[in-house]
């Protein structure tokens, strides 16, 4: 349904009590909806008043209310904010006034949806709201503030103006079918599809950590039994979560916690002590170990100082986990107040004790950071998601395609066809396509009588 064709209403804030509640009405009917419950001081643009809602002759309660006149509201459309007190039952009763008043209730997302409609934001900003909400930690709210700044929105947007100059290019010789693209020209034009190539590229290789940064780190704490590991989580989580024993073999079932290290969301699992177990039960319980470890974005592997290296066997050794592969490994020595032997001289490992409750703020937290942070694309304040990177895949093949047209010498047809289907492709990132729009940006910026 198109904008503007029916007035909606919602309630903002969460659902429960609160001291305030906002309730939220946008359309071209925000203001009569309003008015029909409404007594008190006349609502002026951006500006707060003092009234009173009222469902019939029974008050609802106090209210400060906003009116933000389209196109400068958050929607773009007429948009009314009712600052209500929070209960649950009154902020009910307060939407069922609006509804009745001439409102429909909003869809989820549907104000933001409406934002993108009108113009307001691009699809990426519009996604960045949700990044914004449901931010576990810092960094998730730094990116998703970035995002919704417009910072994805204009890097796309530069692969854009790249390829529609190139295709304004190629077009002016499908014009003039008598020309041939020279060879000059035709290298001229190479080195540009490379070069949005390059930018769709760099963007791509955000989408690991941008997963990493949105969704938490799935960290597995693995190693042999009694190492430590349940000691290590209860000591990240700050409580006894998991149960402790001098027993090898005390941790059965994964055990699953979140926490906030550097900025980042671990989503840390405990697992079962991996090693040749007789007993049924602690079996299957090493499988759960080994599927964490599989499925893992980090691995923190516990190992015991006190112990010889020799007989301190490694992931590798317990569960054939191959260094090199994609997963993180940060390798932690455990009990170092028992002294560590010697043969761990020269070991690069995180050193720390549970008991004592050392090296985890200034050894283990930076070696985290370090270890998520290598990725490119956080300093530039970018990264994409699963849609982007999909978007991005089909910029950069058919980007290729017309590289591939262009140096066997095809015909600009083809050429320009694979540009199109770059540009649409980049497009679907921001939520619309320039297709339509190409012609008149050829021509008011191109000069073709060269
Ligand atoms: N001295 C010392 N003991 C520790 C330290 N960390 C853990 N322990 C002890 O080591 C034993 C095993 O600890 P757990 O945390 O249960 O070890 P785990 O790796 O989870 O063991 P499983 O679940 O059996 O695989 C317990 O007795 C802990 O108190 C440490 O830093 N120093
Ligand atoms: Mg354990």
């Amino acid at each position: 349904m198109l904008p503007g064709a029916d007035t909606i209403a919602a309630i903002a804030t969460a659902p429960g009590d609160g001291a305030v509640a906002v309730l939220r009405i946008s359309g071209s009917m925000a203001l009569d909806v309003f008015g029909r419950v409404y007594r008190g001081a006349p609502l002026r643009p951006r500006q707060q008043q003092c009234g009173q809602i009222w469902a019939g002759s029974r008050k609802l309660d106090d209210v400060l209310a906003c009116y933000f006149p389209g196109p400068r509201s958050y929607t773009g459309e007429d948009v009314v904010e009712i600052g209500c007190h929070g209960g649950a039952y009154l902020t009910g009763e307060i939407l069922r006034s609006l509804l009745e008043a001439g409102a429909r209730p909003a869809l989820p997302g549907e104000f933001t949806q409406r934002a993108f409609l009108l113009g307001k934001m691009d699809l990426t900003q519009a996604e960045a709201v949700m990044d914004l909400i449901s931010a576990q930690g810092e960094r998730a709210l730094h990116a998703a503030s970035e995002q919704l700044e417009g910072r994805l929105g204009r890097r796309i947007g530069e692969v854009q103006e790249a390829v529609i100059g190139l295709l304004a290019h190629v077009e002016a010789y499908i014009d003039f079918p008598e020309e041939d693209i020279d060879p000059d020209t035709g290298l001229r034009l190479l080195e540009r599809i490379s070069g949005a190539e390059k930018a769709c590229r760099e963007l791509l290789a955000t989408v690991a950590t941008g997963r990493l940064i949105r969704e938490g780190v799935r960290t597995a704490i693995c190693g042999a039994p009694n190492v430590g590991k349940s000691s290590l989580l209860n000591l990240l989580l700050g409580q006894d979560r998991a149960l402790v024993s001098e027993r090898p073999g005390t941790t059965r079932d994964v055990i699953e916690e979140a926490v906030r290290v550097g900025g980042y969301v671990l989503r840390l699992a405990d697992t079962a002590g991996i090693r040749e177990a007789e007993d049924e039960i602690e079996r299957a319980g090493i499988e759960r170990s080994r599927r964490q470890l599989e499925r893992a974005d980090l691995v923190l592997e516990v190992l015991d100082a006190s112990v010889p290296r020799e007989r301190q066997p490694d992931l590798v050794e317990l569960a054939g986990l191959r260094p090199g592969q994609s997963t993180r490994v940060v390798r932690i020595l455990n009990k170092v107040d028992l002294g560590e032997h010697p043969s761990w001289g020269g070991e690069e490992a995180v050193r720390i004790s549970c008991v004592q409750e050392t090296g985890v703020s200034d050894g283990l937290e930076q070696a985290l950071v370090r270890v998520l942070g290598t990725d490119g694309g956080l300093s530039g304040g970018v990264s994409v998601n699963a849609r982007h990177a999909d978007c991005l895949r089909r910029t950069l093949e058919a980007l290729a395609a017309a590289r591939a047209a262009l140096g066997e010498g095809l015909s600009p047809e083809f050429v320009a066809e694979e540009l199109r289907a770059a540009l649409n492709a980049a497009g679907e990132i921001l939520g619309r396509t320039e297709a339509d729009d190409i012609l008149g940006r050829i021509f008011s910026s191109f000069c073709i009588g060269k």
